[in-house]
């Protein structure tokens, strides 16, 4: 059983301060945050980068990332600067404020701000994931390559994932957690070969409307996105958060 639960981004904090901490545990699976974005920003923010920006590249067939997620940049320079580029296109939806707001609700008595070396990290991509586009089951790990200053300075064996759905295809596109932790090599298998081998373990299909912000524990649970067979395309806006010294910090 994942345990899941529904906040509203209003609750105060004194009310929901254990969210980060019990997730922490291991007794929280995953938790949304109610509307953080109002749904008319989350279509205007769909426009924008249609009309004036072009994807930072396509990891996945039928899967473009505006801003690079750092486990498939190449180069820490490019992705600071896609980020950055993303950044400054949505600049007028004033997203950053929003999300922290929304990841603090989350983090109770632990501060959340953007990871920061000597620069920012991008705090946030967004992803289009288009009808006969799925994302294979994974979960997120520590030993990508561009993630050494990450190593030095926060929790990596528990890491979470955050997003915010722009837009929801008509069908498929769900977020499926699966609580067993496969010993078998994977990586080969389909994704109807993958959800038979680890389904019978328990899953947990998540549902998050459009402007709303789910958190989940992407390190322990195995997850993945079903395919997107009715459009329109999936649209979501997030990154990934650990714990360090100073509280939760936020990357893309
Ligand atoms: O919604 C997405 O684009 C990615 C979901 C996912 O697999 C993650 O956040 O780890």
């Amino acid at each position: 059983m994942i345990e899941c639960l529904s906040v509203r981004s209003d609750t105060p904090g004194s009310h929901v301060h254990n969210l980060a901490s019990q997730m922490r545990a291991g007794t929280l699976g995953a938790v949304v945050i109610e509307g953080i974005l109002a749904p008319k920003t989350c279509s205007d923010i769909i426009k924008r980068l249609l009309d004036e920006s072009e994807p930072a590249g396509e990891p996945l067939p039928n899967y473009q990332t505006y801003g690079e997620v750092l486990l498939m940049a190449s180069a820490l320079d490019a992705y600071r600067e896609k980020g950055q580029t993303l950044a400054d296109t949505l600049a007028c939806f004033d997203i950053e404020t929003k999300l922290l707001k929304g990841l603090q609700v989350f983090g109770g008595d632990s501060p959340v701000s953007p990871f920061v070396t000597n620069e920012p990290y991008p705090l946030y991509t967004v992803r289009a994931l288009q009808v006969n586009g799925e994302i294979p089951v994974h979960s997120e790990r520590a030993d990508w390559p561009l993630m050494t200053e990450h190593r030095g300075h926060l929790d990596l064996g528990q890491q979470f994932s955050f997003y915010i759905p722009l837009q929801l295809p008509a069908a498929g596109g769900e977020l499926v957690l699966y609580e067993q932790r496969p010993e078998a090599a994977i990586s080969e298998l389909s994704s109807a070969e993958v959800d038979a081998l680890l389904r019978p373990g328990g899953a947990e299909t998540v549902r998050v409307e459009p402007g709303d912000l789910l958190i989940f524990d992407a390190g322990r649970y195995n997850h993945r996105v079903t395919e997107v067979t009715v459009g329109p395309p999936r649209w979501t806006l997030g990154g990934f958060l650990a714990f360090g010294k100073h509280g939760l910090a936020a990357w893309s």
